[in-house]
């Protein structure tokens, strides 16, 4: 479903990554960044950028179009395993003041037969000056999985109010371990 290079931004070097050798292609490639279309949701969950870093952990950070402290939700879908197609986790949480969040396994796009991860190791940090919400996840929370892929959706309070990352229901790019 991948449109050939279609939404991605740039591979971010080595040389910006702390502490790796700068040329190695697997610390290339375990970092990459993608866009979203602009404007197709109101400010404040307009998806502008994502970010996945498939390193000592996972990591994945948002950029919105002017990220503030209203009610907000973020959720980043995970596909570990390519032959099911669908996530197998999620990790979603609050972004507008509210900064709970959870891991959950799921089997598909619509979470079902879903399982709180109660005790993964995952962080979500929020900085409203930098716009961006940021999930850090422990590898063993996932299964210590190879690559990975990720599709987000932002929320409003209303159901109507979604952004999703790239499009509905659907990945970017796999990002290489
Ligand atoms: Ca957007
Ligand atoms: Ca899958
Ligand atoms: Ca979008």
């Amino acid at each position: 479903m991948q449109r050939p290079l279609a939404g991605v931004l740039a591979v971010v070097a080595a040389l910006v990554g702390g502490g790796l050798v700068a040329g190695s292609p697997t610390a290339v490639a375990n970092t990459m960044a993608f866009v979203d279309d602009s404007n197709d949701a109101r400010r404040g969950i307009d998806i502008e950028r994502v970010r996945v870093n498939n390193g000592r952990r996972i990591v994945v950070t948002t950029t919105f179009e002017d990220l503030r402290r209203r009610p907000a939700g973020l959720t980043v879908y995970f596909d570990t395993r390519g032959p099911d197609r669908g996530p197998e986790y999620l990790v979603g949480g609050g972004i507008g003041g509210d900064s709970d969040w959870q891991a959950v396994r799921i089997e598909n796009w619509a979470g079902d037969d879903a399982h709180l991860l109660l005790r993964c190791d995952s962080d979500l940090r929020v900085r409203y000056g930098r716009d961006t919400a940021t999930y850090d996840i422990a590898r063993r929370c996932f299964k210590r999985p190879g690559r990975v892929r990720v599709g987000v959706m932002s929320s409003g309070n209303r159901a109507s109010q979604r952004d999703w990352a790239p499009k509905p229901r659907r990945f970017y790019d796999w990002v290489l371990r």
